[in-house]
């Protein structure tokens, strides 16, 4: 079917029927942002020669998108999240902001309400047989290098099995398990008591999978730990560190992975003075560098629909 319409005046005034561009009323910004995507979709179709089972098999998809809940997954692995960083990253550096910890992807999977402790935080809950413990402890500090008091550093990762509590199909972990929030004291101090991470991959008859596999991309992300760190009068910052030594670090299908953000996993010992579930133990030491609000404001604030629960 190789015909043009695209610029034919029917379809163009179906467009702007559609979003209802001249029309008053609505979202302006809706309507602008709806129009361009509508009319860039409708261009792939006339240039593409995409069939109208294709256009079908995509509204299709995107049911079972929605039914499978991984609309934000999918975001992640088509590199949609990480573009809004590149793009956050470009405008600090424009903006001449520099330093500071890079940010990386939130992802998916953050649930809101963990308990914020004083110092420490052991946030192993529930036994994990094939976990060994971890601790991640280090210095919050500011653009000018000093110790931050009363940052937050909030952690969350997953379990030996790469699965994250609130979200686990096996129905295996408390909401709070391996996850949790440390404030700092005057030092700019925090430390996490917690087992070690594996890496996450997408539910195998998921939809996210299901696209994967059409563009023969694996799901998989490295072993690594979310952070938050929330300080008053600095920008909030949006990380992850990876676990040093997991073949998938420069292979993440959020891609998510950048240099200053694998840290040395350091062998020791005394974890049972710490209350450890084992005298060995892996050890992180990862500071967090956070940088100033512009012009007053905390100008990298994102929002976005989030889990939440009650500890
Ligand atoms: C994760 O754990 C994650 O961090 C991302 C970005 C996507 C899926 C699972
Ligand atoms: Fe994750």
């Amino acid at each position: 079917m190789n015909v043009k319409v695209f610029d034919t005046k029917e379809v163009q005034d179906l467009l702007k029927a559609a979003t209802n561009a001249e029309g008053a009323g609505g979202n302006a910004r809706f309507k602008q942002v709806l129009g361009r995507l509508l009319g860039d979709l409708f261009k792939a179709i006339d240039d593409l020669d995409i069939t109208p089972d294709e256009v079908w098999a995509g509204i299709h998809y995107l049911n079972k998108l929605g039914q499978d809940g991984e609309a934000a997954l999918l975001a992640a692995g088509l590199g949609l999240e990480k573009y809004l960083d590149i793009r956050m990253d470009a405008a600090d550096k424009a903006a001449g902001l520099d330093g500071g910890t890079p940010r990386t992807i939130e992802g998916p999977l953050y649930v809101a309400g963990a308990p914020v402790r004083e110092g420490v935080s052991k946030i192993d809950i529930n036994p994990d047989a094939d976990a060994g413990p971890l601790v991640i402890h280090g210095t919050v500090n500011g653009p000018d290098g000093k110790p931050v008091a009363g940052a937050v550093v909030e952690c969350w990762h997953a379990n030996s099995k790469g699965f994250y509590s609130h979200f686990d199909p096996t129905g295996a972990q408390d909401d709070f398990n391996l996850r949790g929030a440390v404030r700092t004291g005057a030092d700019g101090k925090y430390e996490i008591r917690t087992l070690m991470p594996v890496g996450y991959g997408c539910p195998p008859q998921g939809a996210t999978q299901q696209l994967l596999d059409a563009v023969a991309r694996h799901g998989n992300r490295p072993a690594h730990v979310h952070f938050f760190v929330t300080s008053e009068g600095h920008r909030k910052l949006t990380t992850q560190f990876n676990i040093e030594g997991d073949p998938l670090i420069w292979d993440d299908f959020a891609y998510a992975t950048r240099e200053e953000l694998i840290p040395h996993v350091v062998d020791k010992t005394g974890g049972a003075a710490l209350g450890l579930k084992a005298d060995a133990y892996k050890d992180i030491a990862f500071d967090f560098s956070l940088t100033t609000l512009v012009q007053g404001k905390d100008n990298q604030i994102v929002n976005r629909p989030r889990a939440a629960a009650t500890a």
